[in-house]
């Protein structure tokens, strides 16, 4: 019985791979260049170009065929994608899972619809690694994952929302929240999946502070944390290090954000998924 995860771009996990695991990419764009959300993207190059060019700048979901190919012939799949709330991924998936039950007799497809995105998506992912490790069935994972998914919790904070609002992802009032003065949204992945702004800050100390208080006032009491940034190590250095002052044997890890989230979050951007 051969089992896979398959993921879209929006874990930022393609870097890290692994035999087990394949994925669908989202694709960032302008009129004049394209940017494939996969191993091989140049996040700085993206940033840097995206800070000059200024006018229009898209993305779009990865499409049914290309789940279907990270499907590959594997007899389980469990695929994770962005929340369908803002994206189109997880119908693609669905579509794809549609399909490839269809033609392959037997074989099955659970598609997450994680609600969140970038480290909230890895934590669910790791969760499917370790219930594949411990034996778990398709459908005892698929339950196990189910309730995982609503312990799971994302904040995050935002030095621009730029991107966000010229693409339709959260008003542009709400946006004008960020960026003005030094000013960082603070925010969370609503029930729903959508951005829920909760705070605004001036510098970094306050950032870091309020997205701690946060994490308690959701429930968070010494469970996993993944931190995940916008070319800012340092800030995610600290969150950790104030995390661990509470939770001095909390299992916490830091990583950079993959394209698409590099995208959204712009440069500077922490996100934080949470065990509660
Ligand atoms: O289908 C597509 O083109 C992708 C659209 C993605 C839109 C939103 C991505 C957000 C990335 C920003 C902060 C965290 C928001 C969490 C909300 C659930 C990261």
């Amino acid at each position: 019985m051969k089992r896979r995860i398959v993921a879209d771009s929006s874990c930022d996990l393609t870097l890290l791979g692994g035999e087990d695991i394949a994925f669908a990419p989202l694709k960032i764009f302008t009129s004049e260049r394209e940017f494939v959300d996969n191993e091989s993207i140049n996040i700085e190059d993206m940033l840097t170009y995206l800070e000059i060019y200024k006018d229009k700048s898209s993305t779009a979901c990865p499409n049914q065929t290309e789940f279907t190919s990270a499907f590959g012939n594997a007899d389980e799949v469990f695929c994770v994608t962005i929340t369908s709330n803002l994206s189109g991924s997880f119908n693609a998936a669905r579509l794809a899972a549609e399909e490839y039950e269809r033609e392959n007799a037997g074989k099955r497809v659970h598609v997450v619809d994680t609600l969140s995105v970038g480290p909230e998506s890895a934590l669910i992912i790791e969760k499917i690694r370790e219930l594949t490790a411990l034996g778990e069935d398709f459908e005892s994972t698929k339950e196990k994952i189910t309730e995982y998914n609503e312990k799971t919790r994302l904040i995050f904070s935002l030095e621009s929302m730029k991107n966000l609002a010229n693409n339709g992802r959260v008003s542009h009032v709400v946006a004008k929240m960020a960026g003005i003065l030094g000013i960082r949204a603070i925010g969370r992945a609503s029930d729903v999946g959508t951005l829920e702004m909760t705070d605004k800050v001036r510098g970094e100390a306050n950032t870091l502070a309020t997205i701690a208080k946060n994490m308690l006032a959701e429930g968070y009491s010494g469970g996993k944390v993944r931190i995940h940034h916008v070319k800012n190590a340092a800030a995610a250095e600290k969150l950790c290090g104030i995390i661990k002052k509470t939770h001095p044997d909390a299992d916490v890890k830091t990583l950079e954000a993959g394209g698409l989230c590099s995208f959204y979050a712009e440069r500077g951007g922490l996100l934080v998924g949470f065990e509660t």
